[in-house]
């Protein structure tokens, strides 16, 4: 704490009424307190700055009341998506997506689990997977809003996406996707028509996915894809979805067109000098080859014209998918190149849509881009020529509307709603708020470099309450840090990342908290405000998770039976506080015993599990929830079963037993 702030603080008359210090949250403090100087006196024996002090308050979620927003973030390398309350940041939730979780039963024998898992690996592409990298979360939107329903993400490593459902909080789909190795650029459209992804690494054409490197510019293919979003169920449809086929730049981050490029997808590259890596004898990393060229390209897809060409049957079939060839792609209109500054990381389309923001990351600028300019290139078609693959390229200066310096590194951009952006600084460790044009609200000094906060440190990404729609709610902005190096101790050499939650009412702006966590690093993250979800808090009784509607193995009380048909064992059971009905499963080596479990709880938070430690298996259920388990007995053995949730006084007894009789007992 800095000297002069700590006087001020101490020297606040009455202990706590400090307009300067406490800003905002002063008129909130109720008046008692603050004249009799508790605040103050607490805050100087924890040795709080005024301004520390005041991000405590305003921050600080008291028990029994809410976080008016959730942050959704993904996880990286852990493979999930993490939910966390702003401004508490408090991690609330993880939600298990491309990586098994034994706490909530996922990837464990439970049926639903297993299912998607399996169904998300593709075993002509990739080994069964049992972890994923998972990078940017889109929450489905109507009228370019958030509308909470569904989260979609993407799987970084294989090329897969995911379906979370925001009425149980629960994943249900992973496709793998055909012609994708990797994946990266990943959007919702505005009125969830599609959720797009596009590769990162591109891949061979080839039937057996192989090519040598030699022939890379000729065979290696990137892909955007678009998937059709089922307006009911949220559901990915692979059948009304296609692919365009891209060159093999490596594609980077997307974003969506909305309201003016509404109809529109851009996504942004690197290596459009095709770079493959050196060898032995002559070693250059992509990093050296990828790096060359001062101008790689922005690719703008008009998704609408895609839809048209698929219609009209213009498209060859590829793996299951709908492909529209890159030859069709740039005959047909749907794909267009603009120059864009080197190696450059987020683009990001502002709230009105009339600008397309492309950050530097090797350029101190954030370039920015027309869509009335790139629109009307397009349709007098203004090209400065082609691609190597006959893709026009539009003159950079031609559809340029500013480029604005706002410090070294910049990454992503999110807005505020008032006419201002604030884009990550990678490499200077800090936010820059700066002005858009007038188009986005702002008349007096469009495209001017504001301030810079510094964060602690390397962001990544960062996340404003609605940042990336047509409406952005402002008044938060959480830097999402990818060190915490002396942010923490004691931890050992692996460190936690750290997020930082600054107050965007605030001038200039300050830092209201940190929240260092232990998890891989999100990537991306959505705040949406916690009115606009309606989930669940219990189970319809016998709810199927995946269909959403009464399972076909669902019992109540008083119906648990145990079926046998030769050596198959089939087993309908209830949990309830703190019992297994049938609490004892005899059955005989070799026999497939198949247990259809219902959690027959109607109280709030009434969850157990199923757990066999010896047959690995471990089953989450919440009340209401039917689960099935399916195993076949191969070892013989008198196993415990258990209930892993502490959910009552009795919950040590909420055990039973597996006895697996040798053949003849
Ligand atoms: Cu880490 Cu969005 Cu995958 Cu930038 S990406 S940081
Ligand atoms: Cu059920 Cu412990």
């Amino acid at each position: 704490m800095s000297g002069i702030q700590r006087r001020q603080f101490i020297g606040i008359s009455g202990g706590v009424v400090a307009g300067a210090a406490l800003g905002v949250v002063t008129s909130r403090v109720g008046s008692s307190m603050a004249s009799d100087g508790v605040l103050g006196a607490m805050a100087t024996s924890r040795g709080l700055s005024g301004d520390e002090a005041r991000g405590a308050l305003a921050t600080t979620v008291p028990p029994g009341k809410y976080d008016p927003y959730y942050m959704f973030a993904s996880s990286g390398h852990l493979g999930a998506v993490q939910v966390i309350g702003v401004p508490s940041m408090r991690l609330l939730k993880v939600i298990p997506v491309f990586s098994r979780d034994s706490y909530s039963g996922y990837g464990f024998g439970a049926d639903l689990s297993d299912e998607i898992l399996k169904a998300g690996s593709n075993p002509t592409k990739s080994s069964s997977l049992g972890w994923g990298d998972s990078h940017h979360p889109a929450l489905s939107e109507t009228d370019g809003e958030y509308d909470g329903r569904w989260i979609y993400i993407n799987d970084r490593a294989n090329g897969r996406i995911a379906m979370v459902d925001l009425t149980d909080f629960k994943t249900k789909q992973i496709i793998d996707i055909p012609n994708l190795g990797s994946s990266h650029g990943m959007c919702v459209t505005p009125n969830s028509e599609y959720a797009h992804i596009s590769s990162i690494t591109p891949r061979p054409t080839t039937d057996n996915g192989y090519a040598p490197l030699e022939s890379y510019a000729d065979l290696y293919r990137g892909y955007s894809t678009w998937f059709h979003i089922d307006p009911k169920t949220g559901r990915l449809v692979p059948e009304k979805s296609f692919q365009v086929e891209l060159p093999p730049y490596n594609q980077d981050l997307a974003d969506a067109g909305k309201l003016a490029s509404n109809g529109f997808g851009f996504i942004n590259s690197f290596n459009t000098e095709l770079a493959v890596g050196g060898t032995a004898a002559k070693p250059v990393a992509p990093e050296v080859g990828a790096t060359k060229n001062n101008f790689d390209y922005l690719q703008i897809i008009d998704w609408k014209k895609a839809e048209k060409v698929v219609a009209a049957g213009k498209f060859v079939e590829r793996n299951g998918m709908r492909v529209i060839t890159l030859s069709v792609a740039a005959s047909e209109g749907v794909l267009h190149l603009v120059p864009e500054p080197r190696n450059p990381h987020g683009v990001d389309v502002s709230p009105d849509g009339h600008y397309i923001l492309i950050a530097g990351k090797l350029d101190p600028h954030v370039t920015v881009f027309s869509i009335e300019k790139i629109k009307d290139a397009i349709a007098k078609g203004t090209y400065q020529g082609k691609d190597r693959y006959g893709v026009p390229i539009i003159a950079m200066d031609v559809v340029l509307a500013a480029q604005v310096e706002v410090g070294a590194g910049p990454l992503h951009t999110q807005f505020d709603g008032k006419g201002n952006a604030y884009t990550s600084l990678f490499i200077d460790s800090a936010v820059a708020k700066w002005t858009l044009g007038p188009k986005s609200g702002v008349t007096d000094k469009p495209f001017t470099f504001i301030e810079k906060i510094p964060v602690h440190y390397n962001i990544g990404h960062l996340a404003i309450p609605g940042g990336d729609t047509v409406k952005p709610t402002g008044k938060y902005l959480v830097a999402l840090n990818k060190w915490s190096l002396d942010q923490v101790q004691k931890l050992g050499p692996t460190h936690p990342v750290n997020l930082e939650l600054i107050d965007l009412d605030s001038s200039p702006l300050s830092t209201l908290s940190s929240m260092p966590l232990g998890n891989s690093e999100p990537h991306y993250a959505q705040i949406i405000n916690t009115d606009k979800l309606k989930p669940l808090k219990v189970y319809t009784p016998g709810t199927d998770p995946q269909t959403m509607a009464l399972s076909e193995h669902a019992i109540v009380a008083g119906k648990e039976r145990v079926e046998r048909n030769g050596s198959v064992v089939d087993v309908y059971a209830t949990l309830m506080r703190s019992h297994f009905t049938p609490g004892t499963l005899k059955v005989t080596v070799g026999d497939t015993v198949r247990i259809h479990l219902t959690n027959i709880e109607t109280t709030e938070n009434a969850t157990h599990t199923f757990t066999i430690p010896a047959y690995n298996i471990q089953a989450t259920l919440d009340p209401g929830e039917v689960v099935n388990v399916e195993f076949t007995a191969d070892r013989v053995g008198s196993f415990a079963f258990y209930c892993a949730q502490f959910c009552s006084a009795l919950h040590m007894e909420m055990y039973g037993w597996l006895l697996v009789a040798p053949k003849g007992a």
